[in-house]
């Protein structure tokens, strides 16, 4: 009993004191896990702090899979200039068209304010690009983009309602500076056309040709051209019919004939005409109330009760429908019909 009684008195004072029972359970507790596990007890501080120190590496992984392809680098320095180039005539070609379009565009504008101008490109003997303004051949005794026409031949002209128009240029008859309207040399082309054909011209410009009537109202409507015909018989006599003022109207008007001034060595074959409208075998605007002259005649013209003048009528006929000045008998083998501004 007494024994019991000492006992209980220790443990009571056991529970009264627990800094000293901390300590018993630290150590006893340390032991446990010390016995257990003597290795890992000396690596690691759990008892007395609370944390775990680290353990040594392991083995270094496998190599990961490569990243995507980066952003690209910044441009380099420029390089050294090239070798000088040839002359490219096809791309000079190319600018000379371009700067017919614009010179077209700057016509169209002026021409509003009754500027008289003209264009057509050419290339200079230095070889650069040039464009020369031109309504009519006036003035063309240049080399033009076409071709050398010192001794006479086509240039492209650039009438700004039309658009670039090739003429043929006479430039030694006379003084030259005629644009050739009509021509019958051969009879290598039909004229027994229609109004369209006659509007806007056919043929070849080296032979026999016309070069529309809406070229010619372009070329003449500021009244300042006269107009020349130059004509051989079939008998080998030459004539010349002058007329120092010549004009066509507009294609609302149907493209009427204004002429006067006559002079030369043949008669007037052409003042019957005056005033009259062009006519042509699918457009009559002639006066004779029967039938169509230009049908009749075999000729395009600006007929009235007809004409006194067949210039573009058959070349091989030898009646009404051949080619004749004055009377039908006056059958001619070259005719050529041209303008120029007046002096
Ligand atoms: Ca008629």
């Amino acid at each position: 009993m007494e024994f019991l009684i000492s006992l209980l008195l220790f443990l009571i004072a056991l529970n009264a004191s627990p800094t000293w029972a901390t300590n018993v359970r630290t150590s006893h507790f340390k032991g446990i896990v010390c016995n257990q596990c003597q290795q890992w007890c000396e690596n690691t501080d759990l008892v007395t702090t609370g944390r775990m120190r680290p353990g040594k590496s392991g083995p270094q992984g496998p190599v990961g899979r490569p990243g995507g392809i980066g952003p690209p680098g910044r441009v380099g320095p420029v390089g050294p200039a090239g070798p000088k180039g040839e002359t490219n005539m096809t791309l000079i070609e190319q600018i000379i068209d371009r700067k017919i379009k614009e010179a077209l565009q700057m016509c169209n504008v002026s021409s509003r304010n009754g500027d008289k101008l003209d264009s057509a490109s050419s290339r200079n003997d230095s070889g650069a690009v040039e464009i020369i303004t031109r309504r009519s051949c006036d003035g063309a005794k240049m080399e033009s983009a076409l071709q050398r026409i010192d001794s006479g031949g086509v240039l492209q002209l650039l009438i700004p309602e039309v658009g670039a128009r090739n003429v043929f240029c006479d430039v030694t008859d006379d003084g030259g500076n005629w644009t050739v309207l009509q021509r019958r040399i051969n009879g290598d082309v039909d004229f027994y056309r229609g109004w369209d054909d006659y509007v806007n011209g056919f043929g070849d410009l080296q032979g026999d040709h016309w070069l529309g009537l809406e070229s010619m109202h372009q070329m003449t409507k500021d009244g300042h051209m006269e107009m020349k015909i130059k004509m051989i018989r079939k008998n080998g006599v030459h004539w010349v019919a002058k007329y120092s003022s010549f004009r066509i109207g507009p294609g609302s008007g149907n493209y009427i004939l204004h002429v006067s001034g006559f002079s030369g060595n043949a008669t007037d074959g052409i003042s019957y005409s005056n005033n009259r409208q062009f006519t042509t075998k699918d457009a009559d605007h002639d006066d004779r109330s029967i039938g169509n002259c230009a049908s009749y005649e075999g000729s395009g013209w600006w007929h009235g009760n007809c004409a006194l003048a067949g210039l573009n009528g058959d070349f091989n006929k030898t009646d009404r429908e051949g080619i004749w000045w004055g009377s039908y008998s006056n059958l001619l083998r070259f005719t050529e019909m041209k303008i120029r501004r007046r002096a």
